[in-house]
């Protein structure tokens, strides 16, 4: 079996993983990513699209913003549409100037992908990690199949950065982790499309027929969605289907008929929060949907797992750099308060924003909740805040 020897083996090439793997190059901190899939599988894989204004500056402060910068659209509101009136709440004006970017989650990949293989620093594809060990001692490792073998790779510390399938959560013993979980009666059919958005900012709605959302990666591509039962099949669905129920839900007056355009990818995901907690054990770090998962109404996936690596990359830098444990042991707690502000404002838009298919009570009350987001300055100031600026709070 092959040997390797670093700091920081780090487990995935998500953002979270490969965001963290630059923040420790840069400080001259050895470190590898393993990634299980090749490269343009992850470079091609469509997930989020909105980032939030701290984490947007945070990239830009560590040298992964310059195409952001130039391509990302800046958004300073937002529409909630119920009840066939839209509402558009001023994010930028009610955040002090603070927008959001919308940029895709594989373009922030594709971005830190081709930072490190300019820096030469080490990124294996195709390496599926199958053991993590000593994670209790102070000499860790981890074992992994490549297309060349297996290999074994000596740490100090290994980020999981893996997602939610992945083996590092599953290290934490049992009887020393706590699970919270939540599914929604509902999933997301997704489209991306070679469309010019018929919007100029994101439009959340909410329909009798179900959740809608407009959103869009560029001034020539749309990625829309549509809430559905959970257990709705892809091939029920032709095009034409998706576009005419993205029609009725979507359309008003003044546009009566969404831009349509050929569908490039769709996609069905489920509805659910998980959170893992402690997110360390040992000399195991989690980080990102490793540790947690959101419902993607409040935009928060992303965002949350680059929060993480901020505050996981200040830890590991004190430590290699002046030897200090603090923000280390501080590290679990330090992320669960603010993932846990992120479930719930998650949570609190997913509800808002599908009609419950069974409980008319629930829908009364939702709506009249949608009602106050939207009505009561408070709440819109608060539900603004929190979409552009959560992690960061
Ligand atoms: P990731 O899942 O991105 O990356 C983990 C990596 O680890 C993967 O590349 C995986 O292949 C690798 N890995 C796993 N096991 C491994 C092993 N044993 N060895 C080596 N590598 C391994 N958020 C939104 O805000 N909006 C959305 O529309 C949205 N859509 C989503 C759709 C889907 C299907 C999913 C799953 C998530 C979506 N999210 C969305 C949330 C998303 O943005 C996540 O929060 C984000 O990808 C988290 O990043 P990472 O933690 O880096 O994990
Ligand atoms: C997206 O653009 O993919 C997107 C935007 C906002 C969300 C979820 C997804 O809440």
């Amino acid at each position: 079996m092959k040997e390797l020897r670093t700091q920081v083996a780090i487990i995935g090439a998500g953002p979270a993983g490969l965001l963290l793997g630059h923040i420790l190059h840069l400080q001259g901190i050895d470190n590898i990513v393993l990634e299980r899939r090749d490269r343009a599988y992850v470079e091609a894989r469509v997930r989020a699209g909105v980032i939030e204004y701290g984490i947007a500056k945070f990239l830009e402060e560590n040298g992964v913003g310059e195409r952001m910068l130039r391509q990302g659209l800046r958004h300073d509101g937002v529409e909630l549409r119920f009840d066939r009136t839209s509402y558009r709440i001023a994010l930028t004006e009610l955040n002090g100037g603070k927008p959001i970017t919308v940029y895709g989650q594989q373009e922030v990949v594709k971005d830190l992908i081709g930072l490190r293989v300019g820096f030469e620093a080490p990124l294996m594809f195709e390496t599926e990690v199958t053991k993590l060990d000593g994670l209790t001692s102070d000499a860790p490792f981890i074992e992994a199949d490549t297309p060349e073998g297996k290999v074994r790779i000596s740490c100090d510390y290994i980020a999981g950065c893996d997602g939610t399938f992945g083996p590092a959560s599953k290290a934490i013993p049992a009887h020393l982790k706590k699970q919270f979980d939540r599914i929604y009666p509902f999933s997301w059919l997704g489209i991306i499309a070679e469309a010019a958005p018929s919007t100029e900012e994101l439009i959340y709605c909410r329909h009798e027929r179900g959740f809608a959302l407009y959103s869009m990666r560029s001034p020539s591509v749309s990625r829309l969605y549509l809430g559905v039962p959970n257990d709705e099949k892809l091939e029920d669905w032709t095009d034409e289907q998706i576009w005419d129920e993205l029609d009725v839900r979507l359309a008003t007056e003044e546009i009566p008929h969404i831009t349509r355009g050929p569908i490039l990818e769709k996609g069905i995901t489920t509805m659910r929060s998980i959170v893992i907690e402690p997110m360390r054990y040992g000399r195991l770090f989690l980080a990102g949907d490793a540790a947690h998962i959101v419902p993607p109404t409040g935009a928060k996936g992303m965002n949350l797992a680059i929060g993480d690596v901020r505050e996981l990359s200040r830890a590991l830098i004190a430590k290699f750099k002046k030897n200090e444990d603090a923000l280390l042991d501080s590290y679990s707690d330090t992320c669960l308060e603010r993932v846990w502000r992120a479930e719930e404002f998650s949570t609190y838009m997913t509800q808002m924003l599908h009609p419950n298919p069974t409980d008319d009570f629930e829908n009364g009350v939702q709506l009249a909740r949608l009602r106050q987001a939207v009505k009561s300055p408070g709440a819109t100031e608060t539900l603004a805040r929190n979409y552009v600026d959560l992690n960061s709070l």
